[in-house]
């Protein structure tokens, strides 16, 4: 299985040379993907310089706007290119995934189209954040359950595993999300495409170093996109 982890990537100097290191010396030998959008902490520049003397490093630079959701795109947009790659893993660069789940992944996926790390499976959790945090995470998902109408626990999981199969067909220039709400618009996606979703267990912690880009905004935008896109498809 040739396996390819996609980090988007926006003011993580100070995690993306370590995670790049921890990913490449993986079991499954696994290529990385870093979608940056030029950001001013000097990113880019790491991994372009990592880049140029190790081939299995993949760098693209987007240009503005900026955005997880763009980014997110632009990713499986470039595995849908890249057929070579069997498995595309999005993950955060800031080692709330841990890259040792990544072999656990290749080694779980089985018959499975997608596979999620999952907090909210048998064995999952988290460490590091606040409480506060962790209830919202946990409400928010019971809510998406019920919303995207979906035995699958973790919705809002950007760690995942993907098949070529479990994309194939998908035009991603033709979504709407231009930040985190893509993670549940490619999910609804699948669900809808009757893809055949898998959870593996994780812990979740705390991000390494720097600041999460998830503003209070952005979080209840977050949880009015799923509504929006379950009255679109009664409508359509
Ligand atoms: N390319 C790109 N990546 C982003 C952007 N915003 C966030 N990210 C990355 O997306 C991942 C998740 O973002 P993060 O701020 O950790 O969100 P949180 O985990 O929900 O707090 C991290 O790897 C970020 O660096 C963006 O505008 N562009
Ligand atoms: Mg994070």
């Amino acid at each position: 299985m040739k396996v390819a982890a996609f980090l988007p990537t926006y003011n993580e100097a100070g995690n993306i040379g370590r995670i790049i290191d921890e990913i490449l010396a993986l079991k499954c030998s696994p290529h990385v993907l870093v979608i940056d959008d030029q950001s001013p902490d000097g990113t880019g520049q790491i991994v372009q310089e990592k880049a140029a003397a190790d081939s299995r490093i993949h760098f693209i630079s987007r240009l503005p706007p900026r955005g997880r959701g763009l980014a997110g795109r632009d990713g499986f947009s470039w595995f849908q290119a890249h057929p070579e790659f069997d498995l595309l893993v999005e993950m955060d660069a800031d080692f709330s995934h841990q890259p040792k789940y990544i072999d656990d992944f290749v080694q779980h996926i089985g018959e499975a189209d997608v596979l999620i790390g999952s907090r909210f499976a048998e064995g999952g959790g988290e460490t590091g954040r606040p409480w506060s945090r962790q209830l919202i995470s946990a409400a928010a998902n019971k809510y998406l359950g019920f919303v995207l109408k979906t035995k699958v626990k973790d919705c809002t999981s950007g760690f995942r595993t993907f098949t070529q199969k479990s994309l194939s067909g998908i035009d991603f220039t033709k979504y709407k999300s231009t930040g985190p709400t893509i993670v549940t618009e490619v999910l609804f996606d699948l669900i809808r495409r009757k893809r055949k979703i898998a959870e593996y267990p994780i812990i979740f912690e705390e991000r390494a170093w720097g600041d999460s880009k998830l503003s209070w905004k952005v979080l209840v935008r977050s949880l009015f996109f799923p509504l929006g896109m379950r009255f679109a498809k009664l409508f359509k």
